[in-house]
């Protein structure tokens, strides 16, 4: 990988926008921005302007050391007005003034991890915020970019590279008798201990691509007990049909809402109901599946329904409080009465049990893998612990895979394939 050419890429959105980001980033970042326009002092912005052809363009220029720059090297942030002509203009008059080159995907976060600023890990953090499309997404990705993953990992690298180094020793000694490097029960412990931590993080860790899936909250209840009016009201427009007349609903509609800091899909189903015909039949069967579905139902009791039994992924929500007696704890989806209160509990509810956890990291299949690998070879080096050079190439195996998910030991190939999935400019 070229490390030396000063690069320059777009680094916000592509298309018509408000601003444009264009970045630059390389040994001669300043002294191509100097030419164009000013180099302003490090940690500072500046407006100025740069002339693109026959136009003074106005800009605002940022500048950052080397070693206090995301890239770890100097970097240059243009932001103009957000016209793609002028854009890819501005990047042709970089490339010409530092004698660089266009940037290639990911090429700033993978100059940020070979100038040592971020492990592999943190980088595929990177690269899963930026394809987030929801809040637990983005939290799963914020403990991979803080290097949750390699805090983690250290430690049991840090024990395996000692017990390595102990039965090496053992086998450079050989022949002296009474030197024991490690003793049997002592490698035993470490190499049980190595394992229970690998296999904890194994357990508590949830796949990245889990989080894609938001949560479903299913309106259920009796025909007519006011979920589509509950609905509109949660989704904030007239998505659905309400009417008078029971059985209005017929298929399950989707929408996204957030509660609280969650993304969830909202669902409104027909009202439950016996069947008396095919179509009512399909329609019911449509709305059970949902509620089999449902991450949380919310059981709509109309003024004149019976409540129901609940289990812990129901809640009970009283509808139609203006036409209640007793209006506590009732919500009024005409008025929206309420609903405010319904909203929290929801958003709570889903923060217990539908979001990443304090204690649960996200993984990408790449990490899932090689946590499996690591595990598998401490096993196998635990089974071949009385053959020391067996023991140690086990030991050799685990520890290569733990260094490729911080990118300690990265092959060309790793690389390639984590810094391949980033748009360019990232
Ligand atoms: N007064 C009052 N009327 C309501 C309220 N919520 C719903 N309604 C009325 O109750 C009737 C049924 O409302 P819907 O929202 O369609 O009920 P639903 O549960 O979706 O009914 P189905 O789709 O048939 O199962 C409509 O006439 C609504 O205007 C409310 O909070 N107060
Ligand atoms: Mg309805």
């Amino acid at each position: 990988m070229d490390l030396d050419s000063t690069i320059i890429a777009i680094s916000s959105a592509h298309g018509y926008a408000n601003r444009v980001l264009v970045r630059m980033s390389g040994p001669s970042a300043f002294s191509g921005i100097k030419k164009l326009g000013a180099l302003p002092q490090c940690g500072s912005i500046i407006s100025c302007s740069i002339d693109v052809g026959k136009n003074k363009l106005p800009v605002l220029l940022g500048a950052f050391a080397k070693n206090a720059s995301y890239t770890g090297d100097e970097l240059i942030e243009i932001q103009c007005v957000g016209n793609p002509l002028l854009a890819r203009r501005l990047v042709s008059l970089c490339v010409e003034a530092t004698g660089g080159r266009e940037a290639t995907a990911g090429e700033f976060t993978a100059r940020a991890f070979f100038s040592g600023r971020i492990s592999l890990a943190q980088a595929e953090g990177v690269s899963a915020t930026i394809s987030a499309s929801n809040n637990a997404e983005l939290s799963g990705a914020a403990l991979l970019r803080e290097g949750v993953l390699s805090k983690l990992t250290e430690p049991i690298t840090e024990k395996l590279t000692r017990t390595l180094a102990l039965v090496e020793a053992g086998i450079d000694f050989t022949d002296e008798e009474d030197v024991e490097a490690i003793s049997l029960t002592k490698l035993n412990t470490e190499l049980n201990e190595a394992s229970v931590t690998l296999s904890s993080i194994i357990d508590r860790a949830i796949p990245m691509s889990s989080l894609r899936h938001l949560p479903k909250v299913v309106l259920a209840g009796k025909p007519n007990a006011g979920k589509s009016t509950l609905f509109n009201y949660l989704v904030g427009k007239q998505r659905v049909v309400v009417n008078e007349e029971s059985g209005t609903t017929r298929d399950a509609i989707e929408e996204q809402v957030v509660f609280g800091s969650t993304n969830a899909l909202l669902v409104d189903i027909a009202g439950l109901d016996v069947c008396d015909n095919e179509v009512s039949n399909a329609t019911q069967i449509t709305a059970q599946n949902a509620i089999d579905h449902a991450d949380l139902v919310l059981w709509c009791v109309g003024p004149e329904d019976r409540e129901p039994e609940t289990n812990t992924q129901t809640i009970v929500v009283k509808t139609k409080a203006d036409l209640r007696v007793h209006k506590t704890n009732a919500v009024c989806g005409t008025t929206g009465a309420g609903i405010e209160h319904l909203r929290k509990e929801v958003a709570v509810f889903l923060q217990n049990n539908c979001s990443v956890g304090l204690g649960a990291t996200a993984l990408l299949p790449r990490h899932e893998k090689l946590l499996e690998v690591a595990l598998g070879f401490v096993t196998d080096a635990k089974s071949n612990s009385h053959t020391a050079e067996l023991c140690a190439a086990c030991i050799r195996e685990s520890l290569q895979a733990l260094g490729k998910i911080t990118g300690h030991v990265s092959p060309d190939d790793v690389l390639e394939h984590v810094f391949s999935s980033f748009c360019v400019g990232k």
